[in-house]
């Protein structure tokens, strides 16, 4: 008892002069999370980065901080993810298109024409099939959180309308940094140029590319309009962006704190979806106000791209593994009998 007596008045006169200090203040400091995107903050990527740092904001009671970084300011996609995978930086959304380097079963996103509607993208994407290719990052220093809407992409360019098939012939185009985009295009006959994002509008405006391809909403939000003159209407495949977390740092969370990561992505994915589905179906219409010319690619020459671009499918089954392959179209197959 006497003993007890003593440790507990010794405890209160080190509480009293702050001898045990450091170990509180350590708890108080909020930990900082430094989160890289690569489109501007007037974009639906950084609408999107700020409901979620004021959702762990809010969850955290203000114990845990996002401190974002758009425009590419910390890098480029690839640049980020090693970045969050030594250690140096701790979340950042992007491409999967860009990840599939790293892992290749991101690559079934990739896939042309796989998904028919936004609703498809969103079931296969939050169901068991999307959930595992995202379970593959563990194993590569990430954590994937969730799967935001980048969108249906479509192209642009500087030398003519597309309208068939033979106009892409030549015309020099970005692509993201992706064996699939490159094989896709390079089969379709265009002049397929890997870059990073950060690098595409100055690319487009030295004429160093004639054309790149993004959905409707990033082709606004970055002023492509301003360095490109047509607009065909192609929806060749449907991107997917995906928000990460380096698992270095994932490691070192409490289960609270993992928590409201989780929680707030989740929030942050809800609400990123819609506002890019509501900007999206007005985007086309002001991208006309701006002076672009709008064509869509017909039926029938969709159909021919898609011919085409058969071969890549099997590559592509090759590459993220038959059984995975076989599930998402099994799982489309049974979305499209509802
Ligand atoms: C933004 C990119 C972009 C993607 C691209 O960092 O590179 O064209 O569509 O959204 O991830």
């Amino acid at each position: 008892m006497k003993l007890l007596r003593r440790t507990l008045l010794a405890t209160v006169a080190a509480l009293a002069t702050g001898a045990l200090a450091p170990a509180f203040a350590q708890d108080i400091k909020p930990r900082l999370i430094r989160f890289g995107y690569g489109l501007n903050e007037q974009s639906n990527q950084g609408r999107a980065t700020k409901v979620f740092a004021d959702e762990v904001d809010k969850l955290s009671g203000g114990k845990m901080k996002i401190r974002a970084f758009g425009a590419a300011s910390l890098g480029s996609d690839v640049q980020m993810q090693q970045a969050l995978i030594g250690g140096a930086q701790e979340m950042m959304v992007g491409s999967t298109a860009t990840l599939v380097g790293i892992t290749k079963e991101m690559a079934l996103w990739d896939t042309p024409f796989l998904f028919n509607s936004a609703q498809e993208a969103d079931a296969v994407l939050d169901g068991p099939v999307g959930q595992k290719v995202k379970a593959k990052l563990d194993e590569k220093g990430l954590v994937g959180l969730v799967y935001w809407e980048n969108g249906f992409r479509n192209l642009t360019n500087n030398k003519r309308a597309v309208a068939k098939l033979e106009d892409l012939d030549g015309i020099k185009l970005r692509v993201m940094q992706n064996t699939v985009f490159l094989d896709s295009f390079k089969t379709l006959g265009a002049n397929a140029i890997p870059l990073p994002f950060s690098e595409l509008f100055s690319a487009l405006e030295t004429k160093a590319v004639d054309g790149q391809e993004n959905p409707f909403n990033t082709i606004l939000s970055s002023k492509f309009y301003e360095v490109q003159k047509y607009l065909t209407v192609t929806n060749h495949v449907y991107s997917p962006w995906i928000v990460t977390v380096s698992k270095k740092f994932w490691d070192g969370l409490s289960a609270d704190e993992k928590k409201v990561l989780m929680d707030a992505a989740v929030k942050s994915r809800d609400f990123e979806r819609k506002d890019t589905r509501d900007e999206g179906a007005k985007a086309l219409a002001e991208l006309k106000a701006k002076g672009m010319q709008i064509n869509e690619l017909s039926a029938a020459e969709a159909g021919r791209m898609r011919d085409k671009l058969a071969a890549i499918n099997t590559s592509i089954s090759g590459n993220v593994g038959k059984e995975l392959w076989d599930e998402a179209q099994a799982e489309l197959a049974k979305l499209r009998k509802k």
